[in-house]
């Protein structure tokens, strides 16, 4: 028996931990999962794939492409035949989805930032085209909001490391006064510590860095990251379990995980 998985690219954190999750958790269950990598923002694709599982006789598939609830909806509709879980959806989506809470790790890392007494905090994105990434910046601006404060700049990166990077710089060049940087995942904050780091600006102690996702490497980075934990293992093993679950007549609850605050050295 095969599971179907729908996903984004494999070189991005989230999608191969949660790739490999789904793979432990399916085998545990006695099932295989076949993958299907596409590129982002072409439903048309997903479409595609979903047409290729039908067609082996795979009618559980979950889908790890971020998706706007519109589309999201269509999807589901146009395949009433096979059960879609979607892991990259908007709470309020209405379809079977097993999502982490975009709301707590994010606004508790805004109150530890503005308790610690920051004014001045940058806010760095992941792309534009993302559910996951927009919602963890509204998260942020609404928690800015409630300490009455607006964002010292906003620049988007692309997820990984480059971009984080390059974000970083482009702060540095346009003379932004930021004492605080939140960044949407830890792989662009890896690089935007590179690039503090190269214009000699010290990180706790000119810039608080916080960065989200909580990958093995974090806790590792010069300072040790402070972050915001996604266990991507739980969400994969959720996903499984309640895709198995669903039959005909019932699909089970969907599932919000939630996002932990972990506090280290690159906040003081
Ligand atoms: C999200 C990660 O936080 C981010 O680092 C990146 O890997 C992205 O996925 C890729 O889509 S988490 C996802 C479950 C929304």
């Amino acid at each position: 028996q095969t599971l179907g998985l729908i996903t984004t690219s494999l070189a991005l954190h989230a999608p191969s931990q949660i790739a490999a999750s789904v793979k432990k958790h399916a085998r545990e269950a006695g099932y295989q999962v076949m993958i299907s990598m596409i590129d982002e923002g072409d439903p048309s694709a997903i479409q595609q794939s979903i047409n290729d599982f039908k067609s082996q006789f795979i009618d559980k598939i979950l889908i790890n492409v971020p998706l706007e609830t519109a589309v999201a909806r269509q999807l589901a509709e146009d395949n009433t035949d096979v059960t879609c879980l979607f892991l990259d959806v908007a709470p309020d989506s209405g379809v079977f989805h097993v999502i982490f809470d975009p709301a707590n790790g994010t606004q508790e890392s805004v109150k530890r930032l503005c308790e610690l007494g920051h004014q001045d905090i940058a806010l760095m994105p992941g792309p534009q085209n993302s559910v996951a990434a927009k919602l963890r910046l509204a998260n942020w601006l609404s928690g800015l909001a409630s300490f009455s404060k607006t964002p010292a700049a906003v620049v988007y990166g692309t997820w990984d490391a480059q971009s984080g990077h390059d974000g970083a710089q482009q702060l540095i060049d346009d003379h932004v006064k930021f004492s605080a940087l939140l960044v949407g995942n830890d792989q662009m904050a890896l690089g935007a510590l590179s690039a503090l780091n190269k214009a000699g600006i010290v990180v706790p102690h000119d810039v608080a860095v916080i960065g989200y996702d909580d990958s093995y490497e974090s806790a590792f980075f010069i300072p040790s990251l402070t972050t915001v934990r996604l266990d991507l293992d739980a969400q994969g093993k959720e996903a499984v379990t309640r895709v198995l679950a669903a039959t005909e007549e019932s699909v089970p609850d969907n599932c919000i995980l939630p996002a932990e605050f972990i506090a280290r050295d690159s906040t003081n």
